[in-house]
């Protein structure tokens, strides 16, 4: 069966053995949780529900009238756009119909959202994140991060007020020309990408692991006059030896690439939000061989935030990359 199968298929080079995220989490959940109650890949399906749906929305953005100002603004202050709160409402209806999810953060929302019924995880998110692209059809994002409920907990703001090394999952989908989506569970990265005819996110880089150097910085240096002068020490040696400089504006994308090609990307000033930015993508780095801390050095995962739009600033990418960024740190 499998000889006349593969060769048809190896001739017109079409692979009939794809794994797509829901393959994937099956699998995962055999192999290292057998013991596993399953409600975390039902949480990972419904979160793919919820990927799936956004894509869908951006891909029709400009056709449909949703690009463009919603006349609000969300927790932090910030002008709304019409996605901001599509996003918003695609993850809040997807986590509460899972039945699974009991605690919802999300930047658009200042208070935490407590479900009724039961569920025993709490899911953070920035639904659409880097939304001042958008109208330049630049990409955007999906951050999440996921807490297992505290023992006995029944849900309420101690479930979310852990450190970032508690997730039990974390990752971001990019919505570009395609949607790719980087998940971890604690054992490894994995990306996927989506295949919109089939509607499946399809497995395509397996455990992702990113160099341990390369001369790629990313950063805002139009602000670095605000930057403390360790920080523009760093930056005027590491110009002497020739790095290059990419800056998209957009996290998820300048968080891709670095998983991707390797290098070290930095928000030297507070404007990145601790739970639902630097923790899930500080798991993802550590996850693929990378680090992620403060700009003075301390690990991102073991931050305890104090409020659920806690702000922090990062460095994270290649670990040689993110440890010569500390030698300028003073002692
Ligand atoms: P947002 O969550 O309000 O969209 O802002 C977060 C974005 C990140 O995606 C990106 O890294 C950063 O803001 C860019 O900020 P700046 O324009 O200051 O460089
Ligand atoms: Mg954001």
């Amino acid at each position: 069966m499998s000889g006349p199968v593969n060769s048809v298929s190896k001739q017109m080079n079409v692979d009939t053995d794809i794994i797509t995220l829901t393959r994937f989490i099956l699998q995962e959940q055999q192999t290292v949780a057998p013991t596993a109650t399953g409600e975390l890949s039902l949480l990972l399906n419904a979160l793919q529900f919820a990927f799936k749906f956004i894509a869908h929305n951006i891909r029709r953005a400009e056709l449909v009238n949703l690009i463009g100002v919603s006349g609000s603004a969300n927790s932090t202050g910030d002008v709304q756009k019409k996605l901001d709160v599509i996003g918003d409402e695609i993850f809040i209806n997807a986590m509460r119909s899972s039945n699974n999810v009991k605690v919802l953060v999300s930047e658009e929302q200042e208070d935490l959202i407590v479900f009724p019924g039961g569920g025993t995880y709490a899911v953070c998110t920035d639904p659409i994140d880097g939304s001042s692209n958008i109208d330049a059809g630049v990409s955007v994002g999906t951050i999440f991060g996921v807490y297992k409920l505290q023992e006995g907990s029944t849900g309420g703001i101690s479930d979310v007020l852990r450190p970032g090394k508690e997730m039990v999952a974390a990752g971001y989908t990019m919505y570009g020309a395609s949607a790719h989506l980087a998940l971890t569970t604690g054992h490894g990265v994995n990306l996927f990408t989506l295949d919109t005819q089939l509607g499946e996110f399809i497995l395509t880089h397996p455990n992702l692991k990113l160099p341990d150097t390369k001369n790629i910085y990313s950063l805002n240096e139009g602000y670095s006059n605000k930057f403390p002068e360790y920080v523009q020490d760093y930056l005027k040696d590491i110009k002497k030896e020739g790095y290059s400089l990419r800056y998209i504006g957009l996290m998820v994308a300048d968080v891709h690439r670095t998983l991707l090609y390797g290098g070290i990307f930095a928000y030297p000033t507070l404007k990145l939000r601790v739970l639902y930015e630097c923790f899930p993508m500080a798991l993802l780095m550590e996850q693929a061989g990378g680090s992620a801390v403060t700009i003075k050095g301390e690990r991102i995962l073991d931050i305890l935030p104090k409020g659920i739009h806690d702000k922090s600033s990062i460095v994270l990418g290649s670990k040689g990359e993110v440890e010569k960024s500390l030698k300028h740190v003073p002692k």
